[in-house]
């Protein structure tokens, strides 16, 4: 074990992961308290490659936000609106659909779409959105609806998760997005976002949706009032659904951004390139039975998300074209990558570019 110093605070760990074991909770949490972040990377640096080589995968994909009428409100988010709010804005279904019939052609493989919970939506919305996007784009993955969203919609038809997640994968879903998971721990979502779901409903849903065979990601939104035990925590429960459904494609760390939140305050600007490096690779360690793990170029910057491929990343999600969540809160990154320089950040690090679909098949490599 050349690569990591004998004197190391981490060389127990150092020789687990080297072994290929489990790491425990108090590994995790040993792991976020160094300052070590070199030792740190280059652990996660042996797991992401002994699981995905010297690929790193992006996909041609497309963003849409439908609706910031919500009646959630969390505090840590700053797109969601009252209805009537100025800003407020719900897509006509002829809006979503002019959206999707722009993408033709331009080898677009995922459209994601998630927004607020609107209770002036109904099922039928929903189904006839997806529908839309299925023949407007009946080569791409539609990953769309969030747990939250899918949860909504569960109790304000009175249906059950299964019998709702049947009929939106029979109108041609696909796949759900990661989002709505914030982090697990009770303490925290009564503070940041106490309406809504619980944790173990956010994975029930997930549970649900693997049990039907559709693929899920996962989240969570670092760097608000959490703890490192509540970040491991969250970790821990993620692993564990993935090891009874192997349904998780991969895991989306997300940095929070306070401004225009409710938990903007004087002086508190955001995580810093510590935080999220050190996230990425603990991530990378402790969810083992994760194939993939993705920087969210939007959320942290380009350039971190490149050097972030030294910690344990493989994958920088997409080129997006409209984002909305993070730049209403501050988040200063474009809205939009080519994908030449999707491809340019990937060959500088020495890696090998792969452009995948949702389920990580690939359509071209180099
Ligand atoms: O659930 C909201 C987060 C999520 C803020 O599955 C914020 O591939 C930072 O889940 N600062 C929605 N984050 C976006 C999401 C996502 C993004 C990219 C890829 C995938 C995927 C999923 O955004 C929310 C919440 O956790 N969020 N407000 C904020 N102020």
């Amino acid at each position: 074990m050349d690569w990591i110093d004998q004197n190391s605070e981490l060389s127990d760990i150092a020789e687990r992961v080297e072994r290929g074991e489990r790491l425990s909770f108090e590994d995790g949490v040993r792991l976020f308290k160094t300052h070590d972040l070199l030792a740190l990377g280059r652990m996660a640096d042996q797991v992401r490659r002994r699981k995905n080589g010297d690929r790193v995968y992006y996909i041609i994909n497309r963003h849409i936000n439908h609706t910031n009428i919500c009646v959630n409100r969390c505090k840590f988010c700053a797109f969601g609106r009252h209805a009537g709010d100025p800003g407020a804005y719900l897509m006509t279904l002829d809006e979503i659909e002019a959206k999707a019939l722009d993408c033709r052609g331009r080898g677009i493989s995922e459209i994601h779409v998630v927004g607020g919970l609107n209770d002036n939506l109904q099922l039928n919305y929903y189904l006839e959105m997806i529908r839309r996007l299925r023949r407007a784009l009946p080569e791409a993955v539609i990953q769309s609806l969030t747990a939250v969203e899918i949860d909504f919609l569960a109790k304000t038809n009175n249906m059950s998760l299964r019998d709702v997640l049947v009929t939106l994968r029979e109108a041609g879903l696909d796949s759900l997005p990661g989002g709505g998971a914030e982090v697990f721990a009770p303490r925290v979502r009564e503070l940041i976002c106490p309406k809504k779901i619980s944790g173990e409903r956010w994975l029930e849903v997930h549970a649900a949706a693997h049990s039907l065979g559709m693929r899920t990601n996962a989240t969570m939104l670092y760097g608000h009032v959490e703890t490192i035990e509540e970040r491991v925590d969250h970790f821990v429960r993620l692993r564990e659904l993935q090891d009874r459904t192997g349904g998780f494609l991969t895991f989306i760390p997300l940095a929070f951004h306070p401004r225009n939140t409710m938990l903007e305050r004087p002086g508190i600007s955001g995580t810093t390139g510590f935080d999220d490096l050190k996230m990425l690779a603990v991530a990378r360690l402790m969810l083992d039975n994760f194939d993939h793990i993705k920087a969210f170029w939007i959320m942290i910057g380009p350039k971190l998300a490149q050097v972030s491929l030294s910690f344990g990343v493989d994958d920088l999600d997409g080129t997006v074209e409209e984002e909305k969540i993070a730049h209403d809160a501050g988040a200063e990154t474009d809205q939009r990558l080519t994908r030449s320089e999707m491809i340019r950040m990937i060959k500088v690090a020495g890696r090998l570019p792969v452009e995948r679909d949702t389920l990580y098949n690939v359509i071209r490599e180099g």
